[in-house]
């Protein structure tokens, strides 16, 4: 990242990384991730989010974190830097350079998520930041990758953000917010269309969601959120998996993953 994308990162809370992965690795994660909903590649322990029966982000069970049979209709799938595919987005020159350069040398991941829109009642997301005081941790997230796997648009429910919000700090506990909140009058919606492959990075604090799908067809994203390699779990004591520096996810921990088929314990357990 150069300077000048430095620079609409801090002015406008992201900024775009153009193509991230090739066609012949996006076809790879795009069957992985079908592979992995519909439990022909299983891992123990692996996290998994239904989208609610009714398209209501009220009733999406949150209390559900595990695979409860094939379906195309998961919402969230995390654990994914223990993935041997997805995790080769973190040998990605541009993710090195934006990580050293806006966290240090020694970085983790709080969340390596796919984040899909249903093609059948998929829930509208509020608008929100990632950097929520009922977190339990003691440092917050710094930045998010958000990678579209198969085209976001309008139409499909890309992202969408508050451009310039992430300079208000916190706002409302840093969780949900309501488009109306005083402090965001007069900045501007931008919906973040995104061609396959194609990712942005942004500011935890930026006030970003999605709208609904009104396609057949899932809207894949595959989103990294990433933070300082000091930061614990409060109650657990526990580090986030490392990414970069002393102790990263290595290529030999990866075959252990694939070959056990067992994420490793979450740092919130
Ligand atoms: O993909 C979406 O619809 C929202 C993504 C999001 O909120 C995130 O990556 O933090």
């Amino acid at each position: 990242m150069n300077n000048k994308l430095l620079n609409q990162y801090y002015k406008n809370g992201y900024v775009r990384l153009g193509k991230i992965f090739t066609n012949n690795q996006l076809e790879k994660l795009k069957k992985r991730v079908k592979d992995l909903m519909l439990g022909k590649i299983r891992y123990e322990n692996m996290f998994f989010q239904l989208e609610s029966h009714d398209g209501k982000y009220s009733t999406i069970n949150k209390n559900l974190e595990t695979f409860v049979g094939p379906s195309l209709r998961y919402r969230k799938i995390k654990d994914l830097e223990y993935d041997d595919l997805f995790n080769k987005i973190f040998q990605k020159k541009i993710v090195k350079f934006c990580s050293e350069r806006l966290i240090g040398k020694n970085v983790s991941c709080m969340r390596a998520m796919i984040f899909n829109k249903s093609y059948k009642n998929s829930s509208i997301l509020p608008f929100h930041q990632d950097v929520s005081n009922d977190w339990n941790m003691s440092l917050k997230p710094k930045f998010t990758i958000w990678m579209s796997l198969n085209g976001a648009n309008k139409n499909n429910g890309c992202l969408k953000v508050i451009n310039g919000s992430h300079r208000l700090g916190v706002i409302n506990k840093g969780h949900l917010i309501d488009e109306k909140n005083i402090k965001l009058k007069g900045m501007n919606i931008e919906y973040i269309e995104l061609k396959s492959g194609e990712a942005i990075l942004f500011d935890n604090h930026l006030v970003h969601g999605s709208d609904k799908n009104k396609t057949r067809k899932n809207r894949l994203a595959f989103t990294v959120c990433l933070l300082d390699g000091k930061a614990i779990h409060l109650k657990t004591k526990k580090k986030y998996p490392k990414i970069y520096g002393k102790g990263a996810i290595d290529k030999k921990l990866i075959s252990k993953v694939k070959k056990l088929k067992k994420i490793p314990n979450k740092v919130y357990h």
